[in-house]
């Protein structure tokens, strides 16, 4: 199977699968990508208790991407931890990617700690980077606050984890989050969640498009596609080699998860392009990333994962 992939140990057929947030919310959506082409599904990101989000609109579609204010709407983790445990019930030897996203670092514990407690033995994703909850700062701009995070979750989870960060501009901000990182028994790193808190103006109705945060909001799709391989490229660079990279950023065909992988990815997810374009998005992209793969001679990913060229 030349689209498979390795993470922790874990073998996955197809090495793409949706972005968190994405037609991730309910059991229907959750359905739907367990019976597709997609080589695993992460759950919308889940607070302790159920969220109804931030008002509408909190959406909207640019020629080039997304922008989202939603502000964590979700069923609570109850909901999802009951999903992904009947799940794997029923399909031993798979695993799957359940996204908690607490606004208070008590809240992460707290969900972790009942996560560890429970017969669930797949992957989490612990997003350290929401742009969109008002007051709540993304924690992965905070250094400091980061290693707190991960020295407290470590003193007790055992089971596999990873973090979803936000995209980082400057190469020293690389490095610091990388030597954070490599002290800890991290199972991946998903690299990037949207570039937040970017402003959309409609120039005809002189107006914002989005209601949340005076307009601001997270953009996703082709126009976060260089920010998001540099910032995969950057931390395959500096993590420590049991760390996997999980690419996500501006994904709309093959040649993008081409890309993806070049720069260091193992997995990658869709966001934008899966919202629009729902559940054939994967069946194409593999077929996308298969031709290509053919065209060069390679027959795993693994022929050239992380294996971009420099010109020194
Ligand atoms: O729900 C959201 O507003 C949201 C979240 Br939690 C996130 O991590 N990334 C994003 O673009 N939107």
């Amino acid at each position: 199977n030349m689209l498979a992939t390795t993470i922790g140990g874990r073998t996955f057929n197809n090495c793409m699968m949706n972005a968190a947030g994405v037609r991730c919310q309910n059991k229907r959506d959750l359905d739907a990508l367990v019976q597709s082409d997609a080589g695993a599904y992460v759950t919308k990101s889940a607070t302790p208790q159920k969220r109804a989000g931030n008002p509408s609109p909190r959406m909207h579609t640019l020629p080039h991407g997304s922008i989202n204010s939603m502000g964590l709407p979700n069923n609570g983790l109850d909901y999802y931890l009951n999903y992904v445990i009947a799940d794997q019930q029923k399909r031993p030897g798979t695993t799957n990617f359940l996204s908690v996203a607490g606004t208070s670092l008590a809240d992460n514990l707290a969900m972790l700690h009942q996560i560890q407690a429970s017969e669930y033995t797949g992957f989490v994703e612990l997003n350290l980077s929401c742009p969109n909850v008002p007051g709540k700062p993304q924690v992965g701009y905070d250094f400091d606050r980061v290693h707190t995070v991960l020295d407290q979750v470590f003193e007790f989870y055992t089971k596999p984890l990873g973090v979803k960060l936000p995209p980082y501009f400057d190469l020293v901000h690389f490095d610091q989050i990388a030597a954070i990182l490599n002290q800890y028994p991290l199972t991946f790193v998903n690299s990037i969640n949207s570039i937040g808190n970017a402003l959309v103006v409609d120039p005809q109705s002189e107006q914002v498009v989005i209601r949340p945060k005076g307009g601001y909001g997270g953009i996703g799709g082709a126009s976060v596609k260089p920010t998001a391989l540099a910032n995969v490229r950057g931390l395959a660079l500096r993590l420590k080699p049991e760390i996997a990279i999980v690419g996500t950023g501006g994904i709309l065909n093959g040649v993008d998860v081409f890309e993806h992988i070049l720069c260091g990815a193992s997995m990658v997810q869709i966001g934008t392009q899966f919202g629009y374009e729902g559940i054939p998005l994967f069946d194409r992209l593999a077929k996308e990333l298969t031709d290509i793969m053919k065209q060069k001679g390679y027959t795993s990913i693994d022929d050239f994962r992380g294996k971009l060229k420099t010109f020194d």
